[in-house]
């Protein structure tokens, strides 16, 4: 129907529709006042309170970070006000970013070199996975209140610097367009899709995680570099897998490549779906299999492909699932060793962990809920009570239970014997993407601060004020920002809002135990992809069934 085709999802607005929206919401929502937004999902803004507190300046640093998995699917009952959907499935891992993120900022507010006359705060924002959640997060983050009203803001705050976020590109996508209409600054630490790369519909975009298309490239340089000349790809069906196999394809076809099959796994994957694939594969003759897509998205396809032990392939794995914990599940090794991908780059992050097991359960929602779910257990004395009661036999508990009542925790159990995803820093590679785009933008707030009066980039000469500064005075600095990673000399700038193209290569190699290691045979470099420059070391790769010879294609 017509009112059908007329609902176009707001990632593919152009800029000028969305702004147009936001008008009309800004419009609608002055006029009738605004629903309600429970606003669990956002951490408080924090400064630390030090003694320098009278005389330093503040700014205040957004992020995104997608913590829970999606929105609670409510009611949608239009009878009663509406209010803005919780949201649910706690991820460590994300959570981890979080904690990087306050970790930097920590760091940096420490040092006497960097900003040394302002104190970075933050305000931490929860997309859920979910674009809707993106954007009224970005909303309420350029209007700060709790509700969201575009082109409003009150109160006397610190100004605000950039964003860091917002986790997947189609979050990106959507946050970028509304933070571009207003110049504000948005540096990604996740957001790999070469989408994004447009600086006509993202001005104010740029990243520390190297655009897919240097990925795409790798990979077929790698098609190339062992002589395969018969391939199959398998793409999930999202913007991730359909751009970076795109981009492959086209690749290795110019370079004479010919592909076997092309197939691509649907977000939700039926059984039938996946055993079309699974026929696929095993029907082909290719032996070289590039994968482009997320673990979430693939671990049904492995599952089944173990499950009919479909062996003697080698599979070439993209960032998004090569060193996932999610896949390496028992029982996968006949199938997966010998798998080749390639991973973002690798840091160690010192005082990374202790700041991490530092963690006070107390200090918000969402460390609370973080502890409850990694223990198992509640930190509220009441509701452990009320637990205890219900499933007690007769509702009344004794002494030591009433003192105690299971459940309970108390703030003080040991995170580091937990073994959890969210203090593992043994694989820090989007934890280090959060770790650098957070000193590209205090250093480039530190370049905005020492700008040398009747010396300055702006009109006249001028220089922007650190106190209040416009969002575009912000970016002309976020661009040209050029610094060294602390802890790893890394030099970080942007090239049109890019970073140069960096993969480790990994090998999966099986112990006897079927224990996986993720050993680094290789180097992927490429500032531009005519200057880019593949490094392997061949006798260090373990092919499938235990063989040290590369397969061949056919
Ligand atoms: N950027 C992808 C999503 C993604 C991902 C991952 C998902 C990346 N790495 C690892 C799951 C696991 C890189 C995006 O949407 O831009």
């Amino acid at each position: 129907s017509a009112a059908a085709r007329d609902l176009i999802p707001l990632t593919h607005l152009t800029s000028m529709e969305l702004h147009r929206f936001l008008l009309g919401l800004c419009a609608f929502l002055q006029a009738y006042g605004s629903v309600s937004t429970e606003s669990t999902c956002k951490l408080k803004a924090k400064f630390n309170l030090n003694s320098y507190k009278d005389v330093k300046k503040k700014v205040t640093v957004g992020g995104m970070f997608s913590v829970h998995q999606r929105i609670v699917s409510g009611t949608r009952n239009t009878s009663t006000l509406p209010v803005s959907s919780g949201c649910e499935g706690f991820n460590f891992r994300t959570f981890r970013w979080t904690q990087t993120m306050l970790f930097a900022i920590q760091e940096i507010n420490a040092r006497k070199d960097l900003l040394p006359n302002t104190d970075l705060g933050y305000v931490i924002y929860d997309s859920c996975f979910t674009i809707s959640k993106a954007v009224e997060g970005t909303l309420t983050y350029l209007t700060g209140q709790d509700v969201a009203v575009p082109n409003y803001r009150c109160g006397s705050g610190a100004p605000l610097a950039a964003l860091v976020g917002a986790g997947g590109s189609d979050l990106s996508i959507a946050t970028a367009r509304i933070l571009g209409l207003y110049h504000f600054p948005q540096v990604s630490y996740f957001s790999s899709c070469s989408a994004l790369q447009s600086k006509f519909q993202f001005p104010t975009f740029l990243r520390t995680i190297p655009n897919d298309q240097h990925q795409s490239k790798a990979m077929a340089k790698l098609v190339l570099h062992f002589g395969w000349t018969w391939v199959g790809t398998i793409a999930a069906d999202d913007d991730y897998g359909k751009y970076g196999i795109k981009e492959f394809k086209e690749q290795v076809e110019e370079a004479g490549v010919c592909i076997s099959f092309s197939e691509t796994l649907p977000t939700v994957a039926s059984p039938e779906d996946i055993a079309r694939v699974v026929d696929t594969v095993v029907d082909s003759t290719a032996k070289i299999i590039v994968v482009f897509a997320s673990d979430v998205n693939l671990n049904p396809l492995i599952a089944e492909l173990v499950r009919n032990n479909v062996t003697n392939r080698t599979w070439i794995a993209s960032e998004a699932w090569v060193t996932s914990a999610l896949i390496n599940q028992p029982g996968i090794s006949s199938v997966l060793g010998g798998t080749l991908g390639f991973g973002v780059r690798r840091a160690e992050i010192p005082g990374l962990q202790d700041y991490l097991l530092r963690l006070d359960p107390y200090d918000n929602t969402l460390t609370e809920e973080f502890w409850e779910t990694a223990f198992n257990c509640t930190l509220d004395y009441a509701k452990a009570m009320r637990q205890a009661r219900l499933s007690s036999a007769n509702g009344s508990l004794s002494r030591g239970a009433r003192a105690v009542p299971e459940g309970l925790c108390n703030g003080k159990e040991g995170l580091l014997q937990l073994h959890n995803t969210y203090t593992d820093v043994s694989q820090l590679r989007i934890t280090y993407n959060v770790y650098k785009a957070v000193y590209a933008v205090a250093n480039a707030l530190h370049n905005l601060e020492h700008c040398v009066v009747g010396q300055g980039p702006f009109n006249k000469n001028s220089c922007a004020d650190i106190s209040a500064f416009e969002p575009w005075q912000l970016m002309y600095y976020l661009k040209n920002v050029n610094f060294t990673v602390p802890h790893t000399a890394e030099e970080i700038y942007f090239d049109q809002g890019e970073v140069a193209g960096y993969y480790d290569i990994i090998n999966w190699q099986f112990n006897d135990d079927g224990e996986l290691s993720y050993v680094h045979v290789g180097n992927y470099t490429g500032k531009d992809p005519s200057t880019a420059k593949m490094e392997i070391w061949n006798s260090s790769i373990v092919w499938n069934n235990g063989q040290f010879e590369p397969p061949r294609s056919v």
